[in-house]
């Protein structure tokens, strides 16, 4: 058998790191999808899976695999587009490390190390999908889920866990504070912190969930106001974004990345979850709350903005899109997402035009009826274009 060359795999790496994006056409006017993933486990630095001492590793073997990069956290600072990834080893624990790139859509490298996580007192088995806020009080905080072992389970279950939101804060992606986990009644996933303190708190948006999978009775969306970010704990929740039967998100939604501001409300990505013959469908769906009370919904469309397509059906949990990362940039937005757990993709699109689709096309109601029924209206204004139509035939 052979062995693997070295000067084989730089040159690989060297080529997918220095590849340019395309970006593909758009298929609806809303968004449009860049061909290749900015970052897959290829993208993962030969230093950190390889021993390159002949004699340690005569047979150059991969030492230290990577199974997968996804959900990513993103920010731009000075100019320069960082992802924070969620780097899942072939030993099933994941970790942060930050890629970056001068372009928004391509040459992502990672940093020469991966983010050494302090923990604060208590285990993590597993810490992932983070939420990168630069909040106005000058920090950059990141909130992400930190699971461990249920302690209260039968014997013999080893898999029963128990999902809490991490919280951790620095200035330059570097150096970490982690502070304590945010305390709440229930397990807690996709938390994420509002940019602006809002009546003087800092503001968050939760996931109350009965149990590590299952949101239960936890209807949805949540915003809890905390005084101290430093202690934080969930003294009142309440629902602003709920869940639905016959939706998208029937089984589960999370907040996405941190809502954007805009000059017509609080622009919001979020995942949904409906179960199907083939299991969870994770697809992202989009909603605006008022400036002034970010609990109140002002604009949200029917079903999802963006679903899994062709290559993205596929991976390590199948027909999922997630998406905890994106950036305004001059009235750009590009969004960062992972497919089925298995790699990184970038979407484009404007403020402008992600505020249009929100506030013009009909919200959910609920029953076919009004399905077509949005159908009808439409067609009804279209009506005076119907020679164009058929001077076509
Ligand atoms: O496997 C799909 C996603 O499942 C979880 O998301 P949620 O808590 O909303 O169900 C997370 O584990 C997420 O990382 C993962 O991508």
């Amino acid at each position: 058998m052979e062995t693997v060359l070295l000067d084989d795999l730089k040159m690989y790496q060297n080529e997918i790191l220095s590849r340019e994006n395309v970006r593909l056409r758009t298929a609806n006017s809303i968004l449009c999808r860049y061909k290749y993933p900015v970052l897959t486990k290829e993208h993962i630095p030969l230093m950190w899976r390889y021993d390159f001492d002949t004699e340690r590793n005569p047979f150059m073997e991969e030492r230290i695999g990577v199974n997968a990069v996804m959900n990513s956290g993103a920010i731009k600072l000075n100019g320069k587009y960082y992802l924070m990834v969620r780097v899942e080893g072939v030993d099933r624990k994941s970790y942060f490390a930050i890629a970056e790139s001068d372009s928004p859509v391509d040459n992502f490298h990672f940093w020469d190390y991966p983010i050494l996580m302090p923990e604060n007192g208590v285990e993590d088995t597993n810490m992932y999908d983070a939420r990168l806020t630069q909040h106005e009080d000058g920090w950059i905080y990141v909130v992400f889920c930190a699971e461990r072992k249920d302690k209260n389970c039968l014997p013999g279950d080893l898999s029963s866990a128990v999902a809490f939101a991490g919280i951790a804060r620095t200035k330059d992606l570097k150096s970490w504070e982690r502070l304590p986990d945010l305390k709440s009644v229930h397990q807690q996933r996709n938390v994420v912190l509002h940019p602006e303190f809002v009546d003087g708190k800092y503001a968050l948006y939760t996931r109350p969930q009965d149990g590590f999978i299952d949101a239960g009775s936890g209807g949805g969306i949540g915003w809890a106001l905390v005084d101290d970010i430093c202690h934080a704990e969930v003294k009142e929740e309440k629902i602003i974004n709920s869940r639905h039967y016959h939706t998208i998100k029937e089984v589960k939604n999370g907040e996405g990345p941190h809502p954007i501001k805009t000059e017509k409300g609080w622009l919001h990505l979020a995942h949904g979850v409906r179960g199907c013959a083939a299991g969870l469908r994770y697809v992202l769906y989009m909603y605006v709350t008022d400036l002034k009370d970010p609990t109140h919904i002002i604009a949200e469309p029917a079903g999802y903005f963006m679903a899994p397509e062709g290559e993205e059906r596929i991976g390590d949990v199948s027909n999922v899109l997630f998406s905890n990362g994106w950036i305004e940039d001059n009235g750009k937005v590009f969004i960062y997402y992972a497919s089925s757990d298995t790699r990184m993709h970038v979407a484009e699109s404007t403020v402008d035009r992600l505020l249009d689709y929100c506030f013009h096309t009909p919200a959910d109601g609920y029953r076919s009826i009004e399905s077509v029924r949005h159908i009808y209206d439409l067609i009804d204004r279209n009506k005076h274009f119907l020679s164009m139509f058929q001077e076509d035939k």
